[in-house]
């Protein structure tokens, strides 16, 4: 038996857009004799905005907030909590006012999660037109990864990762995805447990929970750009 652990924006579904229903109907058809869990940065609100009930029926479990929680059949198994150094906050203020980002900003740039801060110098209220807009120009100027490599080195007892399209996830340092495979290990010492990832590259947030799945033995890592590739890996190299 082998163990499958999704990310969900950008693997199981396009950043924070509900998952097709093309791919919900394959989905569904491959998990039925599999077992599933889903390690996503997000909270369970925003999983449920992009999953439906019978997509999270068919996972075992879904840890959210960067695997700071793990939801089980609509239950929390457990949770950590986290109180924010005021420092940090006050140098997110800082980027958010020192951005050179020439359009509008929102809202919620700061999103207090559980065991994890999401940070946006976009702001999360955007329209999702504004986050391409954002993703554009963060791809030119990779702002992210600068604040990313600023803040870690003032700020070591964090970690700082590139979340989807417009945001950064921090967690305390040994609080972020990986959590999810030790805690996978600790419940199926022996199987085989393969990663799905858009993002298992160094400073991308699916990065550490690839390091310590490849760490823990018997696993396999599988990089895609998408629900798409996802698809086609499942049907040829995971059928079984
Ligand atoms: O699951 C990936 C990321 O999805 C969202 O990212 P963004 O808003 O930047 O597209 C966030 O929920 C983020 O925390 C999460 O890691």
């Amino acid at each position: 038996m082998t163990i499958y652990v999704f990310d969900l924006d950008g693997t199981l579904t396009p950043a924070r857009l509900p998952m097709t229903k093309e791919f919900e109907s394959f989905f569904l058809k491959w998990a039925k004799d599999k077992t599933c869990f889903i390690a996503t940065g997000s909270d369970i609100k925003k999983v449920k905005e992009q999953a439906s009930q019978k997509v999270l029926d068919a996972f075992e479990g879904v840890y959210c907030s960067m695997g700071n929680v793990l939801w089980k059949r609509g239950e929390i198994i457990y949770k950590n909590e986290f109180q924010a150094n005021p420092r940090l906050i006050e140098k997110l203020e800082e980027f958010r006012s020192i951005t050179t980002y020439p359009h509008e900003l929102f809202g919620n740039y700061i999103e207090y999660r559980e065991g994890m801060i999401n940070f946006s110098v976009l702001g999360r209220d955007c329209p999702y037109a504004e986050r391409e807009k954002y993703f554009a120009y963060d791809k030119k100027t990779h702002e992210r990864e600068r604040i990313c490599h600023l803040l870690a080195e003032q700020f070591p007892e964090y970690d700082f990762s590139i979340g989807g399209m417009i945001s950064i996830d921090i967690t305390p340092k040994g609080k972020g995805k990986e959590q999810v495979a030790h805690h996978l290990r600790q419940i199926y010492p022996k199987l085989k447990i393969v990663f799905f990832g858009d993002k298992t590259f160094s400073g991308g947030n699916d990065y550490a929970l690839a390091q310590a799945v490849l760490a823990l033995g018997n696993a396999a890592v599988v990089q895609v750009a998408g629900p798409d590739v996802v698809k086609d890996f499942l049907k040829s190299e995971y059928r079984g």
